[in-house]
């Protein structure tokens, strides 16, 4: 087992001061799969709840003071700018804030044939205003980041102009990062792809390439977004973050992971080396730029809807596995790196990073959180509290019984 040196643990500690993860309000709720969902008694129904959940899982980690939420599925009245404050008000009595406003531009029976690359006009013109509407409601709940997700795409050969439909794509986010810099200057559009899903021909933001081009018409407050879960097998995702990196473009992430493609396992639970080689990539470039570990402006958030695990377990668990991960990617030496990098030592070079990802971190996390007052081990703290199982029994007082519901636990 590799040696873990004092200089390595105060880079890792330093790192982890920075590293905060946004939680998402509809990992706590009751979600699914096309194909149906199964239903967890503990699961929360109202925002209220949501915020609650992220507030118990911040209190735990230290780590989580931002909770994203989703325009149609945390708002009544999407285009009453003022549900922002109260938002904001709420989230505060949980002990959070709000972090990054997701707009629903693919639920409404409108968007059948997309939203900003519809061939409709009038379709085009509805999702521009809830898009609008969703920058006000960021504004006044102190959020500083819009992040678009489009499910926009065609399901077959044919249907519809792929050069017409990115026209009307780059038209739509020139308008979105020109209205951002004139009424919400402090906040960051996150521009995120994903190959296929739910189109299953051809998807209108398939990958990173594209959402850069989206960025530079946008403009400069417009990012990538990385959801590490949307990706085909065999893509080299820490590439991606070193070319975005060079190119100022790097918005932030959304954690997942996949076996085949897309969403929703727990990140570090298929392969953990490629996660830590994505942290890797931003710790040389804050090396190599002089910056200090985790200073770089990037939004780390969740997204991940835990059908079958318990939520909040599943929440906990993530964060954990994050800053794990986030943590033994500082534990690597730059300087003997760039050493042996320059005397073309190619196995010298690799054996640094595999020995970091080698190194136990688990002194080193119970430090941090020892510091902070909290509790070395998070997921057994929570499992061992018996909170889930009470929040099952409250909620069911609340909202009735689910046929079938199970408390995530069999
Ligand atoms: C789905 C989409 C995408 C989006 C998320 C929240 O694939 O990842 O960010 O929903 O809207 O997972
Ligand atoms: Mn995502
Ligand atoms: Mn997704």
């Amino acid at each position: 087992m590799p040696k873990l040196t004092r200089a390595a643990e105060q880079r890792a500690l330093g790192a982890l001061d920075r590293f905060t993860i946004e939680l998402p309000s509809w990992g706590f709720a009751n979600t699914g799969t096309r194909f149906g969902k199964f239903l967890q008694d503990a699961a929360a129904f109202t925002l209220d709840e949501k915020l609650h959940d992220a507030g118990l899982v911040h209190r735990l980690t230290g780590a989580c003071p931002k909770v994203a939420v989703h325009v149609l599925w945390d708002f009544e009245d999407p285009s009453d700018a003022s549900s922002g404050k109260r938002t904001a008000k709420l989230a505060a009595k949980h002990g959070v804030r709000i972090g990054s406003i997701n707009p629903n531009l693919f639920q409404d029976q409108q968007y059948s044939r997309g939203s900003f690359c519809s061939p409709f006009p009038d379709v085009r013109a509805a999702a521009m205003q809830h898009a609008l509407d969703s920058v006000a409601i960021g504004k006044s709940s102190g959020s500083k980041a819009l992040t678009m997700w489009l499910a926009d795409g065609t399901n077959y050969p044919g249907q519809d102009s792929i050069r017409r439909r990115y026209r009307d794509l780059a038209r739509a986010y020139e308008k979105l990062g020109e209205t951002m810099r004139k009424d919400w200057r402090s906040a960051q559009l996150l521009v995120e792809y994903k190959p296929f899903e739910p189109a299953f021909y051809h998807t209108d933001v398939p990958d990173w390439g594209t959402a850069l081009l989206l960025c530079q018409r946008a403009g400069k407050n417009a990012k990538v977004l990385v959801d590490t879960g949307h990706h085909l097998p065999g893509c080299n995702i820490e590439q991606i973050v070193a070319i975005l990196l060079e190119e100022g473009r790097l918005g932030g992430f959304h954690f997942n992971d996949r076996k085949y493609a897309d969403d929703d396992l727990t990140i570090g639970s298929i392969d953990p080396y490629a996660v830590f080689r994505i942290f890797n990539e931003i710790a040389q470039f804050e090396f190599d730029t002089k910056k200090a570990p985790g200073s770089a402006r990037i939004e780390y958030m969740v997204d991940q809807s835990h059908n079958l695990k318990p939520k909040l377990e599943a929440m906990v668990q993530t964060v954990c596995e994050a800053q794990k991960l986030f943590a033994k990617s500082h534990l690597v030496d730059r300087e003997k790196l760039a050493r042996a990098r320059k005397k073309g030592d190619i196995v010298g070079a690799e054996v640094l990073l595999k020995d970091a990802f080698e190194t136990d971190v688990t002194k080193t996390l119970a430090t941090w959180r020892k510091a902070r007052g909290l509790t070395a081990d998070p997921l057994q703290e929570l499992r061992k509290s018996g909170e889930i199982r009470r929040l099952a029994r409250e909620r069911k007082k609340l909202h009735g019984d689910l046929p079938g519901a199970s408390g995530g636990y069999a």
